[in-house]
Parts: C-alpha cells; structure tokens; sequence
C-alpha cells in the first residue's frame, strides 16, 4: 500500500506512480476517503527496488507492506481517519440507529409508511425495509422489485435515508441505480466473493454505504474483515461491519449472540461496527437487551427490526420485530450507554472518537 504525503495526488502524480508500478506488474487501486487517499497494489508488492523507487518520490510519505492479511481495513491503514456518515449522524461519534421492518409487503405500502413515520419518531437514523429476501424455504415469500419503490417512496415521505439488502448483481445494479443510500449483504452472502467484489465495483464513486452482515458460520473475525476489504478494494470504503450472531446457536436463542465481537473488529479494523440484536437472538423480548450489550460493547450502531404491528409483518416480523415505543425506549437507553462506553473504547483503539 502507498500512502502519499499529502491527501489527494495530481493527475499527473498519480500517472508516474501507475507507470512505475505497472512496470512491476502491479495495478494501482485509488482508494479515497473524505480525509486521505491512499493507493492499494494488487500484485506483489514487496520488490525492494520497487519500494525503492516509490519511496524516492517525493510526494510519497512511505509504502506500507503489511503484514496482516488485510491491507485496506487495518487500523494503521490512513482510511482509520475516513467519516462514514447516516443522515446527518457520524459513525464513531454518535450511536447510529436503522430500524424498519424485515420485510417490505408489497400489498400493504400503507403499513411500511406507516412504521417509516413511527420509527423516525422513535429516534432512528435509517430506515430499513426488505425488498428481496434470502428464505431458506424456496416456498415463504421472496420479495418483490416493487417494493424498491416503496422504499424510496418512504424516504421521500420521512426523510431518512434507506437500506435494503441485495443477493445477486441484478438486485445490486437495480437498488445502485434507483439510489438507495445503503446496501446491506446479508450473513448468507458474506462469503460470496464475487458478488463482494462486483458490490465494490457497482458503488465506487457513489455516495453509498455497504453494511456487511457477518456470516453465519464465520468463525474467524480475519474471515469477516477479509470480505469487507473485497468491498472497500472496489474503490469506496464506506464500509460498516454488522455482527448478527453465529451458527450453531448454544443456547436458546435464534443465533448465538455476538455483540461482544465489537472491541475485537475495534483493534483490528477501522470500520465502524452496527450490531443487529433481532437476527442474533431472534425473539422480539430479548431485542432490547441485546440491543444495550451492543452498545456496551461499543458498537456504533444498531439495526434493528421494527414494526408498527408485528402481528401484520411478513417475514421475521411476528417473531422478532419491537414496537416503535420499545424502539424509543432502547434509543434512549442505548445512546446513554454508548456514551460511556467510548472512553474504554479509546483505550483499545487509541484514537478519539471524531
Ligand atoms: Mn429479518
């Protein structure tokens, strides 16, 4: 990795430094954050003399060959200075919060604008809606591109930025272009490399937000960061790290809970971790508890499944979705714990929050 002295090269810079490292067979990712742009080399890096040469430019500060096998997630990487922002909230200061349903019914726009409506009275900062979903019975409900609209309509109608999850590249390229603010991979995907990698691609250069799911079987946390380096390698890195609970579940719950995985992403990564306490245990009562581990365990954000009536839901909504009251209650709550939690977390990451 080649991290320059100043924070963006010319043009013309940035053609020396091509040139040079393509005669060592080696191709320049740009990858730029608010703060600082950095440069990934795919290829081998570590020929003294090209590490020679770059160095001895003089707008380069220093070329970095890590050792740990992600390069652009490290926490020593310059990206660590990178804001990612939810609306007008910052990630790493404030505790960010999506809510909505799992999954949008086509049927019933009126019950999603409705939640929409509440959840933003709740407190949210986000708001999520399933528009296709990964079932593990080909028989249960889908999804359906239609409710993309009503997504976006929500939006328009509440004025909070959106997420939804997408599973394939014809869902990605159709989410990307109608301008949803956030994409989540869900923990099914978190190991499907092309489709991470064709995500890079799809939001380089647009103001979109990856939330990456942990898998459910990923056991280690270098598996997890590993994925999302696929995605920040496309050229965007605002990335957000979302623990959700593992498999197998040990004791009683939906998954087994994994909130507490935050401090361990902190040491290693930068990017800032949303925790989803509804997937992890799975059943609308243990929400709020799980929901303030997380922010215990300093997590940025959470993403929580909300439903004005769950009973109505589709999808994981009876079992698992709170009520907005409940949501604004955990909020609150919430807020104030993550509020002391960050003064332990600067101690594991040695960086202020921004
Ligand atoms: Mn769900």
């Amino acid at each position: 990795m080649i991290i320059p002295r100043v924070n963006r090269l010319t043009p013309e810079q940035e053609a020396e430094l091509k040139a040079i490292t393509a005669e060592f067979g080696i191709t320049l990712r740009v990858i730029q954050g608010d703060q600082r742009t950095v440069y990934a080399m795919v290829g081998d890096e570590t020929s003294e003399l090209l590490i020679n040469r770059v160095e001895g430019l003089d707008y380069i500060e220093r070329v970095d060959t890590i050792q740990a096998p992600y390069k652009l997630m490290a926490r020593e990487n310059p990206l660590s200075q990178h804001t990612i922002r939810v609306g007008d909230k910052v990630l790493g200061r404030d505790l960010v919060v999506l809510a909505g349903p799992c999954t949008i019914d086509p049927k019933n726009p009126g019950l999603f604008f409705d939640t929409a409506h509440a959840v933003k009275e709740a407190g949210a900062d986000g708001l999520r809606g399933g528009v296709w979903k990964p079932r593990t019975n080909p028989h249960s409900f889908q999804g359906d591109a239609k409710s993309l609209d009503i997504l976006l309509e929500a939006r328009q109608k509440v004025g909070l930025p959106v997420i939804t999850e997408v599973m394939d590249e014809e869902q990605l390229n159709l989410a990307v272009d109608a301008g949803v603010d956030m994409l989540q991979i869900g923990a099914r995907n978190a190991l499907n490399y092309s489709l991470l990698r064709e995500v890079g691609r799809k939001v380089n250069g647009k103001p979109i937000t990856v939330l990456l799911k942990r898998g459910i079987h990923m056991g280690q946390l270098d598996e997890f960061i590993l994925a999302g380096e696929y995605i920040v390698a496309g050229g965007n890195p605002n990335l957000i790290l979302c623990p959700r609970g593992t498999l197998p579940t040990m004791d009683g719950y939906r998954n087994h809970p994994d909130e507490s995985i935050t401090p361990l992403l902190k040491a290693k990564t930068w990017a800032p971790v949303v925790v989803d306490p509804s997937h992890s245990v799975g059943k609308a009562v243990y929400v709020p508890l799980a929901a303030l581990a997380a922010a215990a365990y300093g997590a940025d954000g959470l993403i929580v499944e909300t439903h004005i009536n769950p009973k109505a839901g589709i999808g994981d909504d009876p079992k698992q979705a709170v009520t907005p009251d409940v949501l604004a209650g955990l909020i609150q709550d919430a807020r104030r714990i993550h509020g002391q939690s960050r003064k332990y977390l600067e101690q594991i990451t040695l960086k202020k929050s921004p």
